[in-house]
């Protein structure tokens, strides 16, 4: 018999709700979740593919425990008691002699994140970390610094927009099925798509304007478009008035920040910038300039950020349809949150954090999240203490953080190194220990709360027992803290125990979910009064273009323009990014992936390669001060001459992800670790490389 169950995908961290198909105990079919709005039954090729992923033998099939040294790839298969008393015993020597505040825990967030976080608070750490610096930290600081609200807690409206600007955020190749799915719904009803790219992309393919932007300078072509709509009074004046603080202060700044001026920085006409200025604000309040996702490109990019912002802000794009929203919470509904175990009452650990976060170095990065790309620097350093053990959850170091040689250095260093994977990316290949975690179709998992203008929560749903030896995070980490003798703190043997947990007081139950994947706090969508109640979290009730979170922290509103450096013939901005059927660096060896995309290649301009003697297909080495690597060049128009382009993720080191072992680059090895100290991102777009013939 067919058995349908309501889960939530994880071939990447959107979690688009999908619907699944089992028979004879078999993943047979994986489609979007016909019941929620905007995903209409589709997937994209990734979340395709996780079938091809669940019956892929080349991941971690049961714990494995180092043999030979680390990176040498000498492993024993070991029991889960083994595998686990020798991570706790290893542990304890660490926190009895250096402190609890000696281990780091990293990760990707995840639906059990409130896990990690009980366990460092329970040993004393504050070490905790996610992917969210190296994703859009500078993005989470800037909406803090207008707003009050992370990113997190804002949204887009895309549906409903007239006008939508897109700097690099390539929405149809770095997927969420939902937002790709609203977007094209809006362009049916007539929506118009500006996309600025140094790179045509699939995006730029569909849009009604795209310019090729010289990369780096975004920043001077939003001073010229703030400069266009204040000039020409094309703001949403009522909007303005009532909530914005500091009109008066942009407009002095941006006055000698003209188009004619941006068009030397930025190669974009002046009377293109005018023009689209002008088109946009007819469409006004309906107007999204798009401002993220990733926001880890420069060392200014907070400012990139904000002003991207503060366009939206100019049109009264805030709370309305068509334009941002602030995400309302089960209370706007009346409801209660699920329940979180880092809720229990701990005491907050008293040493500074690693990263430094929340000290003079790094005042205003999300304390919920860190700057992970510090990691390494705190290692090498032993400022502000020394570290000792890292644990590594769903998420690769090596390959997401910038300059894989120094983080290979930092590991050296390190008494203990685990990492929780279903495969084996780098860092499970250069762990002490490796914890396989059962994939997101055999395990239920901790409860989503998903915020929006309709709060809702989800549910991930085991559909097939393991294949393996594997556990869920949630139960291996409970096993791990009951050998460290904190096991209280973890109330549940099981992840249905867990999720009862969670839900206790929220009015729902596991069987609800039942029926459709997902349960609502309410029916219609809430949107506060624009004009009269906007609740804005600022020091002054008002969005703060002047800002004094920035200011507070010793850092300027708004900083002068600096110009991006001179064109030279042989040197390169490198560029990197998402192709459709990746994740990051996880799906690499996935075989219906790595069939269709099994290698990253060189974009390089035409021009510029002839110069150079390169070809299509030639293999080239490109070089930067951190790192070199070899691989096929791809020659085209499409590119501008400053730039060179390579898909994020490849160049995997682990010998046993057979597939992908040694394909292409990897932009890590690449790129220095250079960050905005202000935001919070590192500046994956910062380093300059040669190219040659190989
Ligand atoms: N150099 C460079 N660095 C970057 C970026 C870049 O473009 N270039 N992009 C940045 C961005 S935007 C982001 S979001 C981050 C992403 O950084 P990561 O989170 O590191 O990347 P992912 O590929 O999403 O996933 C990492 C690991 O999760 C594992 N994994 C997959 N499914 C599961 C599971 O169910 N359980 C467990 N335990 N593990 C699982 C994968 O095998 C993989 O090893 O990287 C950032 N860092
Ligand atoms: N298929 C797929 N989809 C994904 C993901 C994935 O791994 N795979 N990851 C998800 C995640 S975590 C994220 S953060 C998002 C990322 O979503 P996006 O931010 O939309 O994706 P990227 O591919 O990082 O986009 C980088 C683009 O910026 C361009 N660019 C480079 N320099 C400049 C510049 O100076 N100015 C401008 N305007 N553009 C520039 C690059 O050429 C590239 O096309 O994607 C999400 N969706
Ligand atoms: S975007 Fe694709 S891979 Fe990511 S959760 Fe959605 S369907 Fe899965
Ligand atoms: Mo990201």
């Amino acid at each position: 018999m067919t058995q349908s169950i309501y889960s939530l995908c994880f071939m990447c961290s959107v979690r688009c709700p999908i619907r699944v198909e089992v028979k004879d105990g078999q993943v047979k079919w994986i489609e979007g979740n016909p019941h929620v709005a905007g995903m209409e039954g589709s997937l994209c090729p990734k979340g395709a593919a996780g079938i091809s992923m669940q019956y892929d033998a080349q991941r971690v099939q049961s714990p494995m425990i180092r043999e030979g040294a680390r990176g040498e790839g000498k492993w024993r298969k070991a029991s889960w008691d083994e595998a686990l008393d020798y991570v706790a015993d290893k542990l304890k020597g660490i926190i009895d002699t250096h402190g609890g505040h000696s281990v780091v825990l990293g990760e990707r967030a995840n639906l059990a994140t409130h896990v990690s976080k009980t366990f460092l608070k329970a040993i004393g750490s504050p070490n905790h970390f996610t992917h969210d610096a190296l994703c859009k930290g500078s993005v989470n600081t800037a909406c803090r610094s207008l707003f009050g609200y992370t990113d997190g807690q804002m949204g887009m409206d895309y549906k409903n927009a007239r006008q939508v600007i897109l700097y690099g955020r390539n929405m149809f190749e770095a997927v969420s099925v939902k937002e790709v799915n609203s977007l094209m719904q809006a362009i049916d009803k007539g929506a118009k798509v500006t996309y600025i790219d140094p790179r045509v992309t699939v995006t730029a393919t569909k849009a009604h304007r795209y310019w090729m932007i010289r990369p780096g300078t975004d920043l001077a072509l939003n001073y010229a478009l703030i400069n266009v709509i204040l000039e020409e009074r094309l703001y949403d004046g009522a909007f303005v008035e009532r909530w914005v603080e500091g009109l008066a202060e942009l407009q002095d700044f941006v006055r000698s920040y003209t188009p004619e001026w941006a068009e030397t920085e930025t190669g974009i006409a002046a009377e293109e910038i005018r023009a689209l200025a002008r088109e946009v604000s007819k469409d006004k309040p309906s107007v999204i300039f798009h401002y993220g996702y990733r926001g880890a490109h420069h060392a200014n990019e907070i400012y990139l950020r904000r002003s991207i912002l503060i366009l939206n802000c100019l049109m009264g794009s805030v709370e309305t349809p068509g334009g941002l929203f602030f995400k309302k919470g089960p209370g706007a509904a009346g409801g209660k949150a699920a329940r979180k175990l880092v809720e229990q009452d701990l005491p907050k650990p008293d040493k500074p954090r690693f990263d430094k976060v929340g000290t003079p170095e790094f005042p205003l990065p999300d304390s919920a999240h860190g700057v992970g790309q510090m990691l390494a620097p705190a290692i090498l350093s032993e400022d502000p203490y020394p570290i000792k053990a890292l644990i590594i959850n769903r998420f690769d170091p090596l390959k997401s953080i910038p300059d894989t040689n120094q983080m290979k250095k930092a590991l050296e260093k390190l008494d203990l190194v685990v990492a929780v994977d279903v495969n084996y990316s780098d860092l499970a290949w250069y762990a002490d220990v490796i914890l396989p975690e059962s994939t997101y179709l055999e395990r239920t998992d901790c409860v989503q709360q998903a915020n929006g203008l309709k709060p809702q929560m989800f549910l991930r749903r085991q559909v097939v027992g393991p294949r393996y030896d594997t556990r869920e995070y949630a139960v291996i980490m409970k096993q791990l803290c009951e050998r460290l003798g904190i096991g209280t703190y973890f109330p549940y043997e099981t992840m249905d125990e867990l999720v009862q947990w969670q839900l206790e007081g929220t009015g729902f139950t596991m069987a609800d979910f039942e029926a459709k994947g997902f349960v609502a706090y309410g029916k219609s969508q809430i949107f506060w009064d624009r004009l009269e109640d906007l609740k804005l979290k600022t020091p002054s009730g008002k969005i703060e273009f002047r800002s004094s979170l920035l200011e507070d922290a010793g850092f300027e509103s708004f900083p002068a323009y600096e110009p991006a450096p001179a064109d030279k013939d042989d040197v390169f901005r490198l560029v990197v990014g998402r192709v459709a059927l990746h994740t990051h660096v996880s799906t690499q060896n996935v075989p219906y992936l790595n069939e269709l995309f099994p290698e990253n290649v060189l974009w390089i301009n035409s021009a510029k390669a002839a110069k150079l003697g390169i070809s299509t297909d030639d293999l080239v080495e490109i070089s930067s001060k951190a790192g070199s690597g070899v691989l096929k060049a791809y020659v085209t128009d499409l590119i501008h001459p400053e730039a060179v382009f390579m898909v994020h993720g490849f160049g995997h080191e682990a010998k046993l992800a057979a597939r992908c072992y040694n394909k292409g680059v990897s932009d890590s090895v690449l790129q220095e670790n250079i960050t905005d100290r202000v935001g919070g991102s590192p500046a994956l777009h910062d380093t300059f490389v040669t190219v040659k013939a190989a």
